[in-house]
């Protein structure tokens, strides 16, 4: 389990290095929110998933859409505005989908995407799937009022939705504690009688181990259930950049996560000439990715209006 979960922390914490990286020479058409330092929260979860599982996210959703398996090639190819992209060119790093990997389209709209997981979650239910989804989202997403409207019909209707909140104590540059009373969601989730927990670890085996007792007792039928998970992202808000010169938060603060970095911590854990395969592997497909995205078309004007008519004939729907 170790190599694996290290190969999928290194991927998406290099992947996003080289998307930074490229940025400034503007062949990236799309703003990006990059999940640097939290990537143990969606490849901890996505790991305890099977195939048919269903994954829903919002604007900072490259760990979750790489961790669920979503193909890399689409998602630079989105993020470069090509034809070949996962969106067709057309929605950029905030709107990423893979619906053969069960990564359901994310939405730039805060919030937006945990009534959908929860929709989706419930259809599993009637129809008697044995599949369940998981809903990713930050602290800020709580701040909405669609997130208690889903919690309180999934709770209603016991679907098996798992809540995962990304906990990065910030929206934009804006602190948990100057928007919200207290800083424990789960403590206000609680009041829905959904069970679950609050951690402030990156300890990404303790989270896997965590998700997969949580899936399980989802499929067994005891949902919907919730995890608020402390986290720490350690770029700004938007962009490739760091922002501790902003004056909203201090390099102090990040000190304790950046020194325990999971993609360090597991590196030491697997012998070097395994992890020297692993990390040439993951190299290669990413200069593959950034290489095809390069050479792919831009979308022909033409076909602006194709997935606006096939939206109207159902073609987005998910089995
Ligand atoms: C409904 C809505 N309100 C405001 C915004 C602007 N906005 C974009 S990201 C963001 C912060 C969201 O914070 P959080 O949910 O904690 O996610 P994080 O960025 O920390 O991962 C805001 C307010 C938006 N996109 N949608
Ligand atoms: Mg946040």
């Amino acid at each position: 389990m170790i190599p694996k979960l290290y190969r999928a922390l290194y991927r998406i914490r290099r992947v996003e290095e080289e998307i930074a990286r490229v940025y400034p020479t503007d062949v990236i058409r799309s703003p990006v929110h990059l999940s640097i330092g939290q990537e143990a929260v969606a490849v901890g979860v996505c790991a305890a998933l099977e195939p048919g599982d269903a994954v829903f996210g919002g604007h900072r959703s490259h760990a979750m859409y790489l961790a669920k398996g979503g193909d890399l090639n689409a998602m630079i190819a989105e993020l470069h505005g090509k034809a070949t992209g996962c969106a067709g060119g057309r929605g950029g790093s905030m709107h990423l989908l893979d619906l053969a990997a069960g990564v359901l389209p994310t939405s730039a709209i805060v919030g937006t995407t945990i009534p959908h997981a929860v929709g989706w979650a419930y259809a599993q239910r009637l129809r008697g799937t044995g599949r369940v989804a998981v809903a990713f989202f930050g602290d800020g997403a709580a701040d909405e009022g669609v997130f208690h409207e889903a919690l309180s019909f999934a709770a209603v209707k016991r679907v098996p939705v798992l809540f995962v909140c990304e906990n990065n104590g910030y929206a934009e540059q804006s602190r948990q504690g100057d928007r919200q009373p207290g800083n424990s969601i789960f403590e206000r989730v609680q009041s829905y009688g959904i069970g679950g927990g609050r951690e402030k670890t990156g300890d990404v085996l303790f989270l896997h181990r965590t998700a997969k007792s949580l899936v399980a007792m989802l499929r067994a039928g005891f949902g919907p259930l919730f995890i608020e998970l402390v986290t720490y992202r350690w770029r700004g808000h938007v962009g490739p950049g760091e922002d501790f010169d902003l004056g909203y938060r201090s390099r102090e603060e990040a000190r304790w996560w950046m020194e325990n970095d999971q993609v360090a911590k597991l590196a030491e854990q697997i012998r070097s000439a395994e992890r020297g395969v692993i990390q040439q592997e993951v190299e290669l497909e990413i200069a593959e990715a950034f290489r095809l995205a390069d050479a792919a078309p831009f979308p022909e004007p033409g076909t602006l209006l194709d997935h606006a008519e096939k939206v109207g004939e159902g073609a987005w729907t998910a089995s």
